[in-house]
């Protein structure tokens, strides 16, 4: 069965002017040609995913029309953006809203006898990527083609995006992706944009002249990149920009001496080990040190950009030593952060610059964005597995860091301690390269991604390098495309905003704020509720279909959907839940505020804990869903293979957004911004962009709790906090005994003691100490909602005054003060 086949939401409609005769006609007579000529199918013959092909050709068409219409010279300046993960999901919608043509290829489809929705239902999910950093590379790419900055992004073409989640009695249980199965309509191959990659080896030296030293990297085993163009088409088809995936090929197919020998198996093993490389995305957001195949994937697809852009500079310029004016590179965390002695390496050796020089070219192109600060998820390479993977590499490291340790002591900063903070090399545990260090020297300029996590860098894991350049760190607060995350998610909600402020509003976020003067018309809130209710109706049809539990519409949608990680503490939302079902169950008469709490998301395949977790919710929500006292009150849902399209689903449907990390441990989030810009009332602590939420939407439209940054350390210094928190919470203290007796459990009752255990001897992510102000802040959230003047007033500002968290003005602020490149 085609488990993408099934649309999810069935009450689309654009607030787009009606398509003419002529252009449905000839759209209809292009998609009908695809069909023929490019699937092979008759209209009789063809199914949903045929449909769907021939459909995204058909327009394909249209953006390389838009690309050609342009003036084709050369940009002033580039920007490429290197990310190991593009979270693109499907495209089609995109596609045909940034050319206009929603209405037209409705309507064309329609002549056909074809509906829309179920031909957008048809297309996989390009899952290459794992959460926020991955979904806010394509967020940036499409609003830089959409504010026509000339750009490319870089990246894997990944046979295998992030595996398919689903839950066989509560446990996450993970089966391949496959979203090339039937082939990717939206790409061109480019075979002559193929680089060869090296791999291991040995280094060479030879003298060129007096006192001039060169070294040859010769490598033991070479493969090919092989590039993927995916065209990303901006607003209004204005630009159309291009999205470089490399896919990995043996060199020779077929060894064939092996071959000719009779060995015809053997003659083609060693193409499974190299092609590996581009097979599958780690399914980790966190990162999976020492795995030698992560590092030849994050080498591989640098370098072949790296090249691909040398190539071009070239070409286009001559000379390498202005590639600082035409180029700007972002390496997107430290997954391309090899990028630095890569470039190094490139001009040293292919085009003959002095170290100087080349060093000067490479601190002046690139830049770094770090995502995270979690020790865990600080990428570090061991030095051994590095001289063998990359040798050439490892010495301009060690020849980068010993100028740099050199700088320190003629400044009279020669004390170990400092020296082996700023150090490239950590030595703790055997010697390991910190590739955020070596991105942070390589790069011009080096940013956070929300205004907190930006001061943390400064104050904890950069402080030191931070002191030698105090310019260098700045903030880039993340942003989300209002394209797909407002006017292609919730169609109903754009077209109530255009109503209201006018058609502008497509074009420019800002005029979003007009919204706020209507927040208190009560005719307005009526419409904005209604918009929300069909939402939740659809939403609620998805639920049954996919887990059979029943919900009502009626009740208050109490969203967390993002990665299952315990610094995001789906745990905390988890015991609140537990303590609303003993509470029920204590005075099961009184008037409680029916809710449904639905959770999606993804444990790496590896984080024990984290299955456990979901476990946890599946399991309570089994219990809670089906007792007598409840009544339907409170109802638990996890939904399966939590997705790109299936947030589009739940994003518009939500009434209550959980942003509930511990302070001080999310960098930024980005569902945050989806959800308060759909009009979910956020619950959350000052952490990540939220407080950059709170300080736009007003501290009485949002919901705020806990301990924070600062707090968070104070706390985590007081020996036994946990036993402490837990012993003066009655509530929270019951809850934990229910789940660690085996109250959700019968079949296995010690299954969650580890959970509880945890909680009570470490509980490293203060569960413990938020938890009575987490439930104070969630029963003002039903008061809240009991008074629906409030509640929609609160929901149509927050909607209003998200306008700033557009990725367009991440991307303006990154042209201006990163990339030096301008924005018309
Ligand atoms: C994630 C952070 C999020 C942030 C996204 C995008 C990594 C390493 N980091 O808080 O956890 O929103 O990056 O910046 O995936």
């Amino acid at each position: 069965a085609n488990t993408h086949a099934a649309p999810l939401v069935t009450t689309r409609t654009l607030p787009l002017t009606t398509p003419s005769g002529d252009a449905v006609a000839d759209l209809r007579e292009a998609i009908l040609a695809k069909l023929a000529y490019a699937v092979g199918k008759t209209p009789q013959t063809a199914r949903e995913r045929d449909w769907f092909a021939a459909t995204a050709l058909a327009l394909r068409d249209r953006i390389v029309d838009a690309c050609m219409a342009s003036d084709g010279s050369v940009p002033n300046k580039r920007v490429y953006y290197l990310s190991l993960e593009f979270l693109i999901g499907r495209l089609l919608s995109d596609a045909m809203n940034n050319l206009g043509l929603v209405e037209t290829t409705r309507a064309a489809l329609r002549d056909l006898g074809i509906d829309l929705e179920s031909v957008e239902g048809a297309e996989p999910d390009a899952a290459l990527g794992n959460g926020g950093l991955g979904r806010l590379a394509a967020c940036f790419i499409e609003s830089m083609a959409s504010l026509s900055i000339p750009a490319i992004g870089y990246g894997i073409r990944y046979d295998h995006g992030l595996f398919r989640q689903s839950l066989e009695d509560g446990w996450q249980k993970e089966a391949p992706e496959t979203w090339l199965a039937e082939g990717n309509p939206w790409e061109f191959v480019r075979p002559e944009a193929t680089y060869t990659i090296g791999f291991g080896g040995h280094v060479t030296m030879s003298s060129v002249s007096e006192g001039v030293i060169r070294r040859h990297w010769h490598p033991a085993e070479t493969i090919r990149a092989v590039a993927h163009d995916v065209p990303v088409v901006g607003w209004r088809g204005r630009h159309v920009n291009t999205l470089r995936l490399w896919k990995a090929e043996a060199e020779a197919p077929v060894e064939l001496a092996r071959f000719n020998g009779g060995d015809h198996v053997g003659a083609v093993s060693a193409r499974a080990r190299v092609e590996a490389i581009s097979r599958v995305l780690y399914p980790s957001d966190s990162s999976d040190a020492g795995q030698e195949l992560r590092l030849r994937q994050e080498y591989f697809f640098t370098s072949a950009s790296l090249q691909d852009l040398v190539r071009r500079h070239v070409a286009e310029r001559g000379d390498l030593r202005s590639l600082p004016d035409h180029a700007a590179i972002q390496l997107n965390d430290t997954h391309p952060a090899i990028a630095v002695p890569e470039l190094m390496r490139l001009l040293l050796e292919d085009h003959a610059f002095t170290w100087e020089d080349a060093w000067h070219v490479t601190t002046n192109t690139l830049g770094y964005t770090n995502h995270t600060l979690l020790p865990e998820a600080l990428e570090t390479w061991p030095v051994d597995l590095m001289e063998r993977v990359l040798p050439r590499h490892m010495q301009i490291i060690y020849l980068i860091n010993w100028m740099h340790l050199e700088e320190q002591g003629r400044h009279g900063r020669a004390n170990a301690e400092q020296l082996a903070s700023v150090s490239l090399i950590e030595e703790a545990n055997g010697k390991r390269v910190r590739m955020g260090h070596l991105a942070f020297l390589g790069a011009r300029r080096v940013n956070g991604v929300s205004a907190l996590h930006t001061d943390l860098m400064r104050s904890t894991v950069f402080k030191d390098l931070h002191a030698l350049d105090t310019d260098k760190i700045v903030n880039k607060t993340n942003g989300i495309t209002f394209r797909r995350w407002l006017h292609n998610c919730n169609p109903e909600l754009t077209r109530l905003a255009v109503e209201a402020v006018g058609e502008g509003v497509l074009d420019n976020p800002e005029l979003l704020t007009g919204l706020a003067e209507h927040a208190d018309d009560a005719g307005f809130q009526d419409r904005y509720r209604a918009m929300r209710r069909a939402r939740k109706d659809a939403l609620a049809k998805v639920v049954a279909e996919r887990t059979g539990i029943v919900v009502d519409p009626a009740s208050l949608f109490d969203v967390q959907i993002k990665r299952i990680h315990e610094y995001k503490r789906q745990l905390l939302n988890v015991i609140e839940t537990v303590a609303l079902y003993q509470a029920i169950k204590a005075e099961p008469h009184r008037d409680w505020t029916p809710r449904v709490k639905i959770f999606g998301g993804k444990a790496a395949p590896s984080y024990v804990q984290a299955k456990l977790i979901i476990k946890l919710a599946c399991d309570v929500a089994r219990v809670v869903n089906d007792d007598p006292d409840v009544a339907g009150r409170l109802k638990v849902v996890f939904l399966p293979n939590y997705s790109v399209s299936l947030a589009e689903s739940i994003i518009p449907a939500a009434d209550l957004s959980e942003q509930i990390s511990t302070a001080g441990m999310e960098a930024s989030g980005t569902g945050n911004m989806k959800l308060a810009l759909n009009g979910a009332l956020t619950i959350g602590t000052l952490d990540g962009a939220n407080i950059e939420i709170r300080d736009h939407v007003g501290a009485d439209n949002i919901f705020i709790f806990g301990l924070d940054a600062a707090g968070v350390q104070a706390r985590m210094a007081e020996p036994g906090y946990a036993k402490a928190a837990i012993a003066a919470s009655p509530r929270l203290a019951a809850a934990l005994d229910l789940i660690g007796a085996g109250g959700f459990s019968p079949d296995d009752p010690g299954r969650f003691r580890p959970i509880v255990d945890s909680l009570v001897h470490e509980d490293r992510y203060l569960l413990t100490a938020d938890f009575d102000d987490y439930w104070r802040a969630q029963r003002a959230v039903d008061a809240a909602w009991n008074d629906p003047g409030t509640w929609w007033r609160k929901a149509i500002l927050n909607t209003a005054r998200m306008a700033w968290f557009s990725s367009d003005r991440s991307m303006r602020e990154y042209a201006e003060e990163i990339w030096r490149v301008r924005v018309a």
